[in-house]
């Protein structure tokens, strides 16, 4: 065998060698960059499907607290305009008249705290509720709930409830509450109270 031959053959066969060696890294790498690539990609997958839940649970969230100040509101504007008390018993009788036996009736502010002054609730729960302004049932509304209470305060200390009829300052809340299809329980998703003007 000649020099340059023998040169040749091992030039041949250290690129053979390299070439073995390159594949078989190229290889390697493949997986490893296959592996990465599949991590990756799940982590960002799983943090999109997190980022949507959380999304979608802020949005339910606001929709409820929406739907419950416009309940709230709506007992606020249908008696807003009722006067304090019946105007023959005037304070010495609270609650609804002996012939006011359903909502549609009740025409004064103390009447909105039931037979029992205690407050009324009006719930799809109860199949009476919650209403709107014009005293009709709002249909579709399963889980919600409007509780009415109205009591008397101290005209000088509004904090400061009063027994019932004893003053001639009125203040009226309503607890719009809310249990979903999961809740276990009512949320209480808006209260608001306000200072009757009459
Ligand atoms: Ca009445
Ligand atoms: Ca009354």
């Amino acid at each position: 065998m000649s020099v340059v031959s023998s040169q040749r053959s091992a030039v041949s066969q250290r690129t053979a060698a390299l070439s073995r060696r390159g594949r078989t890294r190229l290889g390697g790498f493949t997986l490893i960059e296959t592996a990465l690539a599949t991590i990756i990609v799940g982590v960002g997958v799983l943090s999109i499907v997190s980022a949507q839940q959380a999304f979608h649970s802020e949005n339910a969230w606001a929709t409820n607290a929406s739907i419950a100040t416009r309940l709230g509101n709506e007992i606020r504007e249908m008696t807003l305009n009722l006067p304090q008390h019946d105007p023959v018993t005037g304070s010495l009788f609270w609650g609804p008249e002996a012939n006011e036996t359903t909502v549609a009736a009740y025409d004064d502010l103390d009447d909105f705290d039931g037979t029992q002054g205690n407050g009324l609730i009006f719930s799809a729960a109860l199949g009476n509720g919650p209403i709107n302004a014009r005293r009709q049932v709002i249909p579709n509304m399963a889980g919600w709930a409007q509780t009415v209470t109205v009591h008397n305060v101290d005209p000088f200390n509004i904090t400061t409830i009063k027994a019932d009829g004893s003053t001639t300052m009125m203040e009226v809340q309503v607890s719009v509450t809310y249990q979903g299809p999961q809740d276990s329980a009512p949320h209480e998703m808006t209260k608001v109270s306000w200072i009757h003007p009459n």
